[in-house]
């Protein structure tokens, strides 16, 4: 048989392919255009210098043209010299999983295809990243380096061979090529099972506890079913919505009090389950609920930071922390009580790899519903559901019990965030600038009543390879320990996203509303701001 031409198809380059947050996020229609997936892919091969001889993970959360996409990329690789292309089986990866398979099987990388929490479908939001070798997102001197090629890109490679069939686990040639079709859910599944206590969680689930996984018709579904059902013995049903659609049910894959209402409506109503939980379009975020409790990610960064013990895998203790800037310092009080190094990143998962892999940090966390361990460079939805029911299972607590001890041994951070979505970018650029060019005179003013202490533009030196990243939110921090930060989001695709985050500290009375508690925070963030005037919006979008 003889091999496949290579194509050369000459290109031109196209405007706004700068990855954001995480990755290239755009409107599905716009990776559709013809040559849009096909410049971004080349210009990823060749600013990693090439791929002649490399092997790579391929695989997305399956959304609305991922399968498409991978048989673009699948080309593409083979005409670029790729030797061997792990691809998951119907061409679906966990952002977790991939990253494990990634470093599990050595590979040079991967791409990993989601645009995570946002929707799925033909007029919603597709994504592209890439991971490097040590399975975490590149970090920004690749993405920049990417985003350069882009600009100058004049051809790609790719070959004319029918698409493949994904559906059939084995291996299979594209021209020079191995295609090695995996088992999507085995290497994670049996991942988790070395990290935590399987028996002791088996045991939970056979005394009665009960639980609901809400999987959001997105990835992690097959992933729920086989660990929560079939390997710890909870009851069918366990998992809701488990099986994965193109546009996620009609539904916005982003587990937290909004779009995952319906399960935090049964947590709050009578006859609520033990446990609650859900996890996002690419199966990296989680939310976590008890019986009538929600407890915020920055909470669940610190519970599960001071019990991480309870798990196997973390029996010997923590080498540190890492939160993202925004996340509230409910886990610094931990750290410092351990007496570990506590890190203060930038928003961005890829700020933690460089930690991860010093040794520095076991534990990361970000206000965005993410928490995840140096198990894998993501973070991983499962996982944190699987350490707080190691940790319900050896400490027989409720997680209202878990939430109300842990405030009282640390104090709590009431937190919030409110998301005003798609505001005209020069507005929102405007309400940013206003406050970069006040930081420097805001100590001493006060604001509804908060005198402010500090005020800056965060800027990020990383303390493992000395890299910089600045104008990363502005923070403000009051004299009564309370703080506000302000950025703009780098995940969507429509206009601009205003985020506020919102933190107060009360070393008691911790049994409040976190709207009450907050609002002294949110008016001082109003009068400080002008969120109203700059918005056009009289409240959030979002409240998380
Ligand atoms: C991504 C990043 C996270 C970040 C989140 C929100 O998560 O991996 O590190 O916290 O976006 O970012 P932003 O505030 O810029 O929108 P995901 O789950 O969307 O991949």
């Amino acid at each position: 048989m003889t091999a496949p031409a290579i194509r050369t198809v000459p290109t031109q380059p196209v405007e706004g392919q700068k990855p954001g947050t995480s990755g290239l996020r755009k409107k599905t229609r716009v990776f559709m255009q013809p040559g849009y997936l096909e410049n971004f892919t080349q210009a990823l091969f060749d600013a990693i210098g090439g791929v002649q001889g490399r092997t790579l993970v391929v695989g997305g959360d399956g959304r609305f043209f991922n399968d498409r996409a991978i048989q673009i990329i699948l080309r593409m690789a083979a005409a670029n010299g790729v030797a061997r292309a792990i691809v998951g089986q119907g061409g679906i990866l966990s952002t977790p999983a991939a990253s494990h398979l990634i470093r599990l099987r050595g590979t040079d990388g991967g791409i990993i295809l989601s645009a995570s929490h946002n929707p799925g479908g033909e007029d919603e939001d597709f994504g592209m990243k890439f991971n490097g070798p040590n399975g975490g997102p590149a970090p920004e001197s690749v993405t920049d380096a990417i985003f350069a090629r882009t600009t100058e890109l004049a051809e790609y490679r790719t070959l004319d061979t029918p698409d493949l069939d994904l559906s059939a686990r084995g291996e299979t040639a594209l021209g020079g090529m191995t295609v090695e079709i995996v088992d999507p859910v085995a290497d994670y599944a049996a991942l988790m099972e070395r990290l935590f206590d399987f028996a002791a969680i088996r045991d939970l689930f056979a005394s009665g506890f009960s639980m609901r996984f809400d999987a959001m018709h997105a990835v992690t579904g097959p992933y729920a079913r086989e660990i929560l059902e079939n390997r710890l013995g909870a009851p069918a049903g366990t998992v809701l919505n488990g099986t994965p659609s193109p546009d996620f049910g009609g539904g916005h894959p982003d587990p937290n009090p909004v779009w995952a209402r319906p399960l935090v409506d049964l947590m709050m109503g009578e006859g609520a389950p033990d446990f609650a939980a859900a996890s996002d379009g690419d199966g990296d975020r989680n939310m976590i609920l008890g019986r009538g409790v929600y407890v915020t990610p920055s909470d669940s960064l610190a519970v599960l930071a001071a019990n991480a013990t309870c798990a196997p895998a973390y029996t010997g203790g923590l080498a540190g922390i890492a939160r993202s800037m925004p996340t509230s310092r409910a886990a610094d009080r931990v750290a410092d009580r351990l007496g570990i190094g506590m890190y203060e990143t930038p928003t961005g998962w890829k700020f933690f790899g460089n930690l991860l892999d010093a040794g520095r940090v076991t534990i990361c966390g970000e206000e965005s519903a993410g928490t995840g361990s140096d198990h894998v460079r993501e973070k991983d939805g499962l996982w944190a559901v699987l350490l707080w029911l190691n940790i319900l299972a050896a400490r027989r607590l409720s997680v209202a019990e878990v939430m109300a001890r842990h405030w009282a041994e640390f104090g709590r951070n009431y937190y919030s965030r409110h998301d005003y979505e798609a505001v005209a970018a020069d507005r929102a650029n405007a309400l940013m600038d206003r406050l970069r060019s006040m930081t420097e005179f805001l100590p001493g003013q006060s604001f509804a009543g908060l005198t402010v202490e500090a005020a800056d533009d965060f800027a990020y030196a990383d303390p493992v390879d000395g890299s910089t990243s600045a104008r990363q939110g502005i923070r403000v921090m009051f004299d009564d320990g309370s703080r506000v930060v302000f950025r703009l989001s780098g995940t969507g695709t429509e206009g601009a996203t205003l985020r506020v985050y919102l933190e107060r500290f009360a070393a008691d009375r911790h049994d409040l509303p976190a709207d009450q508690a907050l609002a002294p925070v949110i008016a001082a963030a109003e009068a400080l701001a002008l969120i109203r005037d700059h918005t056009g919006r009289a409240a959030p979008d979002v409240t998380t």
